[in-house]
């Protein structure tokens, strides 16, 4: 029988679970299958942790969410087809969920079946390598401390790219008097109330834990882009100006000669697609982008077509794109697709990388996934969605956004797998402080 390595719980890897289980429903035989996942349960960075640096064993902590977390898009945009918001709530719910009830759904479906017992949990996998045949996976059973050694024919390497800060040094940062940390370890915003923070970058990051501090009192926010300013109508409280420059004690000093006393330095810069554990000829290098080259349909390693990796683009699609993904992995490993010869693939990844090179503007990058998406929907059986719904419903949010930072949140759309419409939210994003499931549920009826 076949032996495939998953190396990761996190959304990704459930979707690569449940595809086997959907087929094994069907009366397929399916390989099997072995995850590694070194966190104490799945979930990836849905299950949160209030800690950061190293767990208990010493294990760098893979956890990038905070408190105080809500969906940044529009839950009908990463809705599963095979199980919808309506299923697993029993009702319509609204469209920007807080972490813990997109936790709750992610973790519902998967819980329906019996993927558990393929999971060895607390188990960091630290090698692998490819001998000619076989991949050849060490792990580190973390609280046994034992390592064990085990023969693959196929490996998924599904670790996700938001867990390895990317921490750039300015001058002055050595004397600052005050906290600096990346987005990486923040965890509470309320730790910033009556502090002026200062946060650095340009994008998902920086717009969200700006809004978070300002939503809980942070006397002043100052966003410092590089290239491009985010320039959405900030409230009052927060400003955006252009590139730290230096560090002179608590002035944070800016190249437009913006000065900023600042009590926080909070490093919204980025992650690293980091993959310690795979020898050099197996692992993926490339910065956030949503075509990563040398992968054919995103997904089978050029240069070696039994190594997949899912969820490595970056993301506007996200958990039924992973779907859609581990779908198109499941039936390549199951030889139900049959991948094109060599140059076949280069061409396919060339035109992919091409595509993503022209790409002007984020309304443009919301199409190049929702293509992407559409592609690799078109070779398995995962069930239909309503692409080109999403497709608006992403451009609508985008409006919105531009409309009004603080709002965007309050809006409501339909969903693209039962057509279902969600309900306005009871409290409104900008002060609706309590992010539990229970609150969030607790939802009057019409
Ligand atoms: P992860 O969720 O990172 O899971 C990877 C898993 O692999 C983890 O469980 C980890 O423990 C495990 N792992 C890593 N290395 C090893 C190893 N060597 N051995 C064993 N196990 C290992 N997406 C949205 O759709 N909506 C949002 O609102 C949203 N907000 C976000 C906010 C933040 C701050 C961040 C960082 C991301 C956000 N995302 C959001 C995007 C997020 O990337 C995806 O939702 C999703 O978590 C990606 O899933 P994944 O499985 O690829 O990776
Ligand atoms: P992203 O989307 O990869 O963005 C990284 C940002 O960091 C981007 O704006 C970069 O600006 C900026 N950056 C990188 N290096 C620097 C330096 N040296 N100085 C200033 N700014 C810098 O990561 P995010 O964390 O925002 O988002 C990741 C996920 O988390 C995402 O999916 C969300 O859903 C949540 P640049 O444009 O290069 O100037």
């Amino acid at each position: 029988m076949k032996k495939v390595a998953l190396i990761g719980t996190g959304p990704c890897g459930l979707s690569m679970l449940r595809s086997f289980e959907q087929a094994e429903k069907k009366g397929h035989k399916i390989p099997e299958i072995v995850a590694f996942e070194k966190q104490s349960d799945w979930g990836g960075l849905w299950n949160y942790t209030w800690r950061t640096g190293t767990d208990e064993y010493g294990d760098a902590v893979p956890n990038s969410m905070y408190r105080y977390l809500w969906s940044n898009g529009p839950k009908e945009c990463l809705e599963f087809a095979d199980y919808s918001f309506d299923e697993h709530f029993g009702k319509p719910i609204p469209s920007f969920p807080p972490r813990a009830v997109l936790f709750d759904y992610i973790i519902g479906r998967i819980k329906k079946g019996n993927s558990k017992n393929k999971v060895r949990f607390d188990t960091l996998v630290t090698g692998v390598t490819y001998n000619g045949t076989k991949f050849e996976v060490l792990s580190l059973d973390k609280k046994n401390k034992k390592i064990h050694k085990d023969l693959f024919d196929y490996v998924v390497v599904s670790t996700g790219h938001f867990s390895v800060p990317y921490i750039p040094e300015y001058p002055g940062m050595y004397s600052f008097p005050g906290r600096i940390l990346h987005s990486h370890d923040f965890r509470d915003a309320e730790e910033f109330r009556d502090k002026n923070v200062v946060v650095l970058g340009s994008s998902y990051s920086a717009e969200d834990i700006a809004l978070q501090c300002h939503k809980y009192g942070a006397k002043s926010v100052t966003i410092g882009y590089r290239h491009n300013p985010m320039g959405f109508k900030w409230p009052k409280g927060i400003k955006e100006v252009f590139h730290l420059d230096r560090l002179e004690g608590h002035k944070a000093i800016f190249k437009d000669g913006h000065v900023q006393e600042a009590d926080a330095i909070i490093l919204c810069t980025g992650y690293l697609h980091h993959f310690p554990f795979l020898s050099e000829d197996l692992k993926l290098k490339t910065r956030n982008r949503l075509y990563p080259p040398k992968l054919y349909k995103g997904v089978v390693w050029q240069d070696n077509h039994k190594l997949f990796y899912l969820g490595m683009q970056d993301q506007f699609h996200t958990f039924n794109m992973f779907d859609c993904q581990a779908w198109f992995v499941r039936d390549v490993i199951m030889e139900k697709i049959k991948l094109p010869d060599k140059l076949e693939i280069e061409k396919d990844i060339n035109k992919w990388v091409a595509m993503e090179e022209n790409i002007k503007n984020q309304s443009e990058m919301i199409d190049f996934q929702t293509e992407y998406n559409k592609e690799l929907h078109k070779f398995s059986d995962y069930p239909k969605i309503d692409f080109e719904l999403i497709r608006n419903i992403f451009k609508e949010w985008e409006h919105h956004k531009v409309e009004n930072i603080l709002t965007y949140r309050n809006k409501s759309f339909l969903s693209a797998v039962t057509g279902s419409e969600a309900p306005i939210h009871h409290t409104p994003w900008e002060t609706a402080m309590d992010d539990s499931l229970k609150t969030f549920l607790n939802q009057p009826t019409k």
